[in-house]
């Protein structure tokens, strides 16, 4: 019984540690269309260390999986902001948006769709 909890003690570790570098952070980055899915995505994957991102158009909605080791949420959200694009809690800046063909000016007053 006793060889048992300890396999079993081990085997649970082991998952722990083999789980522990992997993140997932999910945040909100504005954009319009399937243009602007590409430069988020390809933004945030220039990040070392994100190994998997999505970004849903509709519902703006950016879930980037990372090992934390490498990749820090802050690093990856300058990323996103970098290429233009707004995240929550931190805005591109005009520079960067301005460099976004006109269909994807996402801001209020800037026409896009
Ligand atoms: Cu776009």
């Amino acid at each position: 019984m006793r060889t048992f909890f300890a396999t079993a003690l081990v085997a649970m570790v082991s998952v722990t540690i083999a789980m522990a570098g992997e993140q997932t952070l999910t945040t909100k980055a504005q954009g319009n269309c399937g243009s602007c899915k590409k430069r988020i995505t390809k933004a945030a994957k220039s990040v070392d260390g994100v190994t998997d991102v999505a970004w849903d158009k509709s519902t703006k909605v950016l879930t980037v999986k990372y090992d934390d080791a490498k990749a820090k949420p802050e690093a990856i959200k300058k990323a996103v902001v970098d290429a233009g694009h707004d995240v929550e809690n931190l805005k591109a800046t005009t520079e960067a948006y301005d460099e976004l063909p006109d269909c994807c000016k996402y801001r209020d007053g800037d026409g896009g769709h």
